[in-house]
């Protein structure tokens, strides 16, 4: 019989990492490699050693509790981030660690001690938010990107992130992905509306949609916007502005899993009366079908072209994250709704909309999701919410699976 997992401490614990960075609303930012993020790092990492884990910090800050299993097998491993975006909630990231500790004290109160070993992680630089790509700690874990590109990625503020790492005493030693994983599960809020609006309890992620992102640096010319007729303005801003204006639309027309966001725009000089010389801005594309997401990036590039040519500006580009769509392992999205039918818990399986670790996990060994629903389909947002007993229910069906594989 597996251990029950109470609820005390990961309520109490969620409430304590998010009064690190936290911000009006209740949310909290905690950019990667942030005094905030060493902060919230130092905390985590105290609970794994209280919990008795050997905690080790790889050399992209990656840091992963071990539990020692009766066997010297590779582990069972579950894990997310604790990095968030400047308008972060409590929850995306920092449930799904803090889940798993859980996991780790209902095993030590019941002494559990499972075949294989547990391993508990948190991955640096998810989100992306400060340093790109997303996914970042992940991705060189899975051999998806070295550690020198990595270091080199730098923040607006020109800083790196091997410096950053450095700064904040996360730079560890040990090889990224040397512990390769019998199996990954990451326990994560959905982050979108589908499971509360159908009042379902869990949700049996199947895939992660592809994800693109792009910086655009737009040259015009600046010019004054009293004295300037329409016909001789090479307007920066008019070319962000009508990006804008055209993937929305085109995310409409599409249809199906298509979404578009320009989230990033900063105009320059940015004053009431000047027509702006430059435009440097950001275009999220995302879907869960390869060749639509290669037909809409084809298509935003063909009107960034067109409205280039017409209004006489140059515009450079760089791909900032690029990753395909990918499917977790048919077996153990299978074991994820066997165990949340088991515990009574009503599922749906369904794609992820956001990006996650485990998708570079995918890589490295049958990896699968957890999702448990988000009040009103908020995130990113400090208004995020899940309800305590739907995040139980997510951490319960997380313990029965991991120890269920790690008896396999
Ligand atoms: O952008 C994402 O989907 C994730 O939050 N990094
Ligand atoms: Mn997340
Ligand atoms: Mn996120």
């Amino acid at each position: 019989m597996t251990p029950e997992l109470s609820d005390r401490h990961l309520l109490a614990n969620l409430d304590a990492l998010a009064r690190i960075g936290a911000i009006d609303g209740g949310g909290c930012a905690r950019l990667a490699l942030s005094d905030e993020d060493r902060q919230g790092r130092d905390l985590v990492v105290g609970w794994m050693k209280e919990l008795g884990l050997d905690v080790r910090i790889d050399a992209i800050g990656n840091v992963i509790g071990v539990r020692a299993g009766r066997e010297d097998l590779p582990p069972v491993m579950t894990g997310s981030h604790i990095d968030t975006v400047r308008t972060g909630g409590r929850y995306d990231g920092n449930y799904g660690v803090l889940a798993g500790l859980e996991v780790v004290r209902a095993l030590n109160a019941a002494k559990v001690v499972t075949r294989r070993p547990l391993a508990v992680a948190f991955f640096t630089n998810e989100e992306g938010a400060r340093f790109q790509p997303d996914m970042m700690g992940s991705l060189v874990y899975a051999g998806g990107l070295g550690l020198n590109e990595a270091y080199a990625a730098a923040d607006k503020d020109g800083l790196a992130v091997g410096d950053e790492l450095r700064r904040i005493g996360y730079l560890g030693a040990t090889k990224p992905g040397a512990l390769r994983p019998h199996a990954f599960v990451e326990l994560h809020i959905e982050q979108g509306p589908i499971l509360d609006e159908e009042k379902v309890r869990i949700g049996v992620v199947e895939s992660v949609q592809g994800i693109s992102w792009t910086e655009y640096t737009v040259t015009g010319v600046s010019n004054h916007a009293g004295t300037t007729p329409m016909r001789l303005r090479r307007d920066a801003g008019y070319l962000a502005a009508s990006v804008n204006l055209f993937a929305r639309k085109l995310a409409w027309e599409m249809g199906g899993d298509q979404v578009a966001t320009v989230g990033a725009l900063v105009l320059r000089p940015n004053l009431i009366n000047v027509v702006p010389n430059r435009a440097v801005f950001t275009v999220d594309l995302r879907n869960t079908d390869e060749a639509k997401l290669q037909e809409a990036e084809a298509r935003v590039a063909a009107h960034i072209a067109e409205v280039a040519a017409s209004e006489r500006v140059a515009v450079e580009s760089k791909v900032l994250a690029r990753f395909e769509p990918v499917i977790f392992d048919p077996g153990l999205v299978d074991r994820v709704e066997r165990h949340a039918r088991a515990l009574s818990l009503s599922t749906r399986r369904m794609p992820s909309g956001a990006g996650h670790d485990a998708q570079m996990m995918q890589r490295l060994c049958p990896t699968a999701m957890i999702f448990v629903p988000s009040v009103e389909g908020l995130s990113h947002n400090v208004k995020e919410h899940t309800e305590p007993a739907d995040l139980v229910a997510g951490a319960q069906v997380l313990l029965n699976l991991i120890v269920e594989l790690a008896e396999g």
